[in-house]
C-alpha cells in the first residue's frame, strides 16, 4: 500500500511567500530573492511530507500566484495584451494576475474566480479563437529535478486538459479547442517521459459535476488520444463523488484513479467494483478541506475489507490538495488543550495517513486508538452540544418577518423620510495604517480598553462627519473595529474559535484565517451595538447597522462535520437575530445583513442546488425575522453571477439589496427587470476595486438607465462594495461625484413632475 498527497499549502509556515511576493511587487526584493524563497518553501514542504512518511510527494502543486495560471503559462496561453516587450516571464505572470494601471501603459488583469466550491480563487484562462500553444515545461521539469536532488520521489501534478478547458473563458464551445490543447499536453507528457516520471497525477475535478454527453465523450477521446508512454497516469477527482460517471470511466487508458471519500466510504465500493481491476485506487479518506482530527480507529475498521480486497492496488490520500487547510497546528499556542486535541492541519493530516497505513499493514492498532481518543471524547464534550441552543431551535416559531414588503415600505418611508434615489455606502470605510495598528496593539495588550475605545470612536466620529459633508442619506460607522467581516463575529460566538496562524490562501498573496465552528453556537454578548449606538448619537441621519449574515459566516469558516450545515446556519442565524434585536432596541433604524457568499455556497451538482438554497434563504430570513415593519433590512452581495440564483435572492425579501456590478451594470439591470424584482435595489454605480473616480457622464447615463428599470423610490445609489481597500482622498472624490449625480437625477424628477 502507498500513501501520497495531492498538494500542499504553498504560502509557507509563516506566510513567507506572501511577504516575499509583496516585497517583490513593491520593488524591495529581487526576482532572485523571490525565487529563492519559493524554492525554500518547496523544500520545506517536501521535507514535511517526507518526514511524515508520504511515499509520493506532489511536485508542480506549487505556484507563486496560482496553479491554473501556471498551467496557462506552461502551455503558452498568454493573451495578446500581456505579450509586451521587455517583460520577463515572471513579470508576465504577475501582469496577468494583477494587471497594471492606466498610467503605466494599462493592462487588465485576467478574471479571477472561485476554484469549484472552495474559497480559493484561480486566474481564469483566456482562450483566443486562434489558439496556438507554445509549451514551456521547464519550470515543472526544474522542480522535478529539485525534488529528486533532495532525495524525494516526485509525483508531478497537472491540471487535466478537460478541467482546464472547462475553467477557461471562451466565446464559443471550448471543446472545439480540445485538439489543439491536446497537442500541447502531449508535448508536456513527452517532456515528463524523458524525465523518467513514473506516476503522474492529473487533476480532473470536473468529473464530480454532472458532465453532459459531449464532455463525457471528449474525456474518452482525449485520454485515448494522449500517448502516456512509460508514464502511469493517476486521474484525480475531488470535491465530491463520481458515482454518476462510473459507467463510462473504465474506458479511460489510465493506471489509477483517486476518489474523494471524505464524506462516505461505503458509496465508493460499487465504484471500485465497476472499474478495471488493474487500476490502482487512491482513496481520499482524510478530508483535505477541514481542520478536524480524523477518527483513524473508525476509519481503519471501515477500510479493512477494502485493504484486503485491493491489496497492493490500494493507495491512501487526503481527499483533495491540502491547499485548503492551514499549514501546521503546532504553531497554535493560544488554543486550549481540549480544542487543540480535536484538530489537524496540513502537516498533521500527512501524519494521520502514515498512522493509518501503519495500522492497516501491521495489524497493530494501538497507535491509532490512542490518536483517536480525543475525537471519540469530543462527541460527549459539553462544549459541543448546548441543550439551550437545541431547545431554542426546536421551539422556533417566528422564522420570518410578518408584514409583506409593501406594508413595510410604507412604514419605513414615514419613519425614515428619505429622498428618492437615496444614497448610501456598503459599510466599510478606508482602513488606515493607524487603525490597523491600534487594533493590533489592543489585541496584544499594549493599549487598554479605554484608549482603544477612544481611538475607534475618533475614527467613527470622523467617518460620520465626512459622510454628512458629502451629503449621503444613510450613514455607516465605517467598521474600524473589524479585521475581517467573519473573523470579527467569530470572536463573539460560543462554539466558534479563531486561530493565530491558521492562514489559508484566498488568492495570490492574500490569505484568510477561517474561524473554526466546533460546537453549538450562541452569542455571548452584543457584538456591534456599542459602536453603532455611538455613531447614531452623532447624527440625526439614520446610521445603518452592519452584520455578516449566517450563510457567509458558515461559508467562510471551517464547519463541524457532526451536524448538517443547515443546522449550523440556523444556529448562526439565531445569534445574528439576537444582535438585530439589540440594535433595534438601541434605536438603530436600518440594519444590513451581508450575504456575499450566498452564491458561492451552491453545491457542485445541480441536483443539490434546491435543497441548499432553501435552507440558506431560511437562515437569512430567520436572522432578520425579529425586525418589525418600520425597521429597514438591507443586504449586500458580491462577486457573483446572480442570474443563477435570482429566485433565491428574491426570496430573501430584504427591503433593500445592494449588489456588486463592476463588470456590467446594464446586463444586471436587465436581469432584474425581466425577473420583475419588487423590492428596493442598489446596483453599484461604480467599481470600488479601482482607484478611479467615476465620471459624471457615466454616472448620469447609468442612473438614467436604471430609472428605466426601477422607479425612483426603489432605486438606491451606492458604490458596488465596501471601501476598506481604498484611501480617503479617492473615497471622498468618488462618493462626492456619486451624491451629486443622485442630486441631478432628483432635480430632473422635480422638473418633469
Ligand atoms: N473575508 C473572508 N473570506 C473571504 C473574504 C473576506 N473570502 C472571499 C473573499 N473575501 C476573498 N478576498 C480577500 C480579500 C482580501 C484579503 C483576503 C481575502 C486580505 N487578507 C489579508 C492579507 O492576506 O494580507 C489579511 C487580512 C487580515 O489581516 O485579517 O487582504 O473578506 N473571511
Ligand atoms: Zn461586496
Amino acid at each position: 500500500m502507498r500513501i501520497h498527497n495531492l498538494g500542499f499549502p504553498r504560502i509557507g509556515q509563516d506566510r513567507e511567500l506572501k511577504f516575499a511576493l509583496e516585497d517583490y511587487w513593491r520593488g524591495e526584493l529581487s526576482a532572485e530573492q523571490l525565487l529563492t524563497t519559493a524554492q525554500n518553501i518547496r523544500r520545506q514542504n517536501w521535507q514535511t511530507q517526507f518526514q511524515a512518511g508520504i511515499d509520493f510527494i506532489p511536485v508542480g502543486d506549487f505556484a507563486l500566484y496560482d496553479h491554473v495560471l501556471n498551467t496557462s503559462l506552461m502551455l503558452g496561453i498568454i493573451p495578446d495584451r500581456a505579450r509586451q516587450p521587455d517583460l520577463t516571464p515572471l513579470d508576465t505572470e504577475f501582469l496577468l494576475a494583477r494587471g497594471r494601471s492606466q498610467q503605466g501603459c494599462g493592462c487588465n488583469a485576467s478574471d479571477m474566480t472561485k476554484w469549484f466550491n472552495t474559497n480559493y480563487h484561480y486566474i481564469v484562462p483566456e482562450l483566443p479563437s486562434e489558439l496556438t500553444l507554445d509549451v514551456q515545461p521547464e519550470r515543472l521539469i526544474t522542480e522535478i529535478r529539485e525534488a529528486r536532488q533532495q532525495g524525494f520521489t516526485p509525483k508531478p501534478v497537472l491540471v487535466g486538459p478537460l478541467t482546464y478547458l472547462w475553467l477557461s473563458q471562451y466565446d464559443d464551445d471550448p471543446l472545439t479547442l480540445l485538439p489543439t490543447l491536446l497537442a500541447g499536453y502531449q508535448k508536456l507528457l513527452d517532456a515528463l517521459a524523458s524525465e523518467k516520471v513514473d506516476w503522474l497525477q492529473i487533476d480532473e475535478p470536473i468529473l464530480v459535476t454532472e458532465l453532459d454527453k459531449p464532455w463525457q465523450h471528449a474525456f474518452i477521446s482525449a485520454y485515448n488520444q494522449l500517448k502516456f508512454g512509460p508514464i502511469k497516469p493517476m486521474l484525480a477527482t475531488y470535491f465530491g463523488d463520481i458515482t454518476h460517471q462510473t459507467h463510462w470511466l473504465g474506458e479511460l487508458p489510465i493506471k489509477g484513479i483517486h476518489l474523494d471519500c471524505s464524506h462516505d466510504l461505503d458509496s465508493v465500493v460499487p465504484v471500485i467494483n465497476a472499474l478495471p481491476e488493474y487500476w490502482s485506487v487512491s482513496l481520499g479518506v482524510i478530508s483535505g478541506r477541514d481542520v478536524w482530527r480524523t477518527d483513524l480507529n473508525e476509519l481503519h475498521d471501515q477500510l479493512q475489507p477494502l485493504y484486503e480486497q485491493l491489496n497492493g492496488r490500494l493507495w491512501l490520500a487526503p481527499s483533495c490538495s491540502l491547499l485548503h487547510c492551514p499549514v501546521d497546528l503546532n504553531k497554535e499556542q493560544r488554543l486550549d488543550r481540549e480544542l487543540y486535541s480535536w484538530l489537524a492541519f496540513a502537516k498533521q493530516k500527512c501524519q494521520e495517513l502514515a498512522l493509518l497505513r501503519d495500522a492497516l499493514t501491521s495489524g497493530d492498532t494501538r497507535a491509532i486508538e490512542h490518536y483517536s481518543e480525543p475525537v471519540v471524547n469530543k462527541s460527549s464534550s459539553p462544549r459541543i452540544t448546548h441543550p439551550k441552543v437545541r431547545d431554542r431551535q426546536a421551539r422556533l416559531s417566528q422564522r420570518e418577518r410578518t408584514e409583506p414588503y409593501a406594508q413595510r415600505k410604507q412604514q419605513q418611508n414615514q419613519r425614515l423620510g428619505l429622498p428618492p434615489l437615496p444614497t448610501t455606502t456598503i459599510g466599510s470605510f478606508p482602513q488606515t495604517q493607524d487603525i490597523r495598528q491600534t487594533r493590533a496593539r489592543w489585541r496584544k495588550g499594549d493599549i487598554g480598553d479605554e484608549q482603544y475605545q477612544q481611538q475607534m470612536q475618533a475614527y467613527i466620529g470622523d467617518c460620520i462627519k465626512q459622510q454628512e459633508a458629502l451629503g449621503l442619506d444613510v450613514l455607516v460607522h465605517g467598521e474600524p473595529e473589524r479585521n475581517d467581516m467573519v473573523e470579527y463575529f467569530a470572536d463573539y460566538l460560543e462554539g466558534v474559535a479563531t486561530t493565530d496562524f491558521g492562514w489559508v490562501q484566498s488568492y495570490g498573496s492574500r490569505c484568510v484565517k477561517p474561524p473554526l465552528i466546533y460546537g453549538d453556537i450562541q452569542r455571548t454578548k452584543p457584538m456591534t451595538v456599542q459602536w453603532l449606538q455611538y455613531a447614531q448619537s452623532l447624527t440625526d441621519k439614520p446610521v445603518k447597522g452592519m452584520l455578516t449574515g449566517p450563510v457567509t459566516i458558515l461559508q467562510w469558516s471551517f464547519v463541524r462535520d457532526d451536524l448538517p450545515r443547515s443546522q449550523v446556519a440556523e444556529q448562526i442565524a439565531l445569534a445574528v437575530s439576537d444582535e438585530v434585536e439589540d440594535l433595534i432596541q438601541s434605536g438603530i433604524r436600518i440594519i444590513q445583513i451581508d450575504e456575499p457568499a450566498l452564491r458561492e455556497g451552491l453545491p457542485l451538482k445541480r441536483r443539490d442546488w434546491e435543497d441548499y438554497l432553501v435552507w440558506a434563504v431560511s437562515a437569512f430570513k430567520l436572522a432578520s425575522a425579529r425586525a418589525p415593519a418600520q425597521v429597514q433590512i438591507h443586504s449586500h452581495m458580491c462577486y457573483a453571477q446572480f442570474e443563477d440564483i435570482l429566485p433565491a435572492i428574491e426570496a430573501l425579501d430584504a427591503d433593500v439589496l445592494t449588489l456588486e456590478t463592476s463588470r456590467s451594470q446594464m446586463a444586471l439591470l436587465d436581469v432584474f427587470k425581466q425577473q420583475a424584482y419588487s423590492n428596493d435595489l442598489g446596483p453599484g454605480v461604480y467599481d470600488i476595486h479601482s482607484p478611479n473616480v467615476p465620471d459624471d457622464n457615466w454616472l448620469d447615463t447609468l442612473l438614467t438607465r436604471a430609472l428605466e428599470v426601477l422607479p425612483p423610490e426603489r432605486l438606491w445609489v451606492n458604490p458596488d462594495c465596501g471601501l476598506k481597500t481604498r484611501n480617503w482622498p479617492e473615497t471622498k472624490a468618488a462618493l462626492g461625484a456619486m451624491v451629486q449625480a443622485a442630486k441631478r437625477q432628483r432635480h430632473k424628477l422635480v422638473q418633469n413632475a
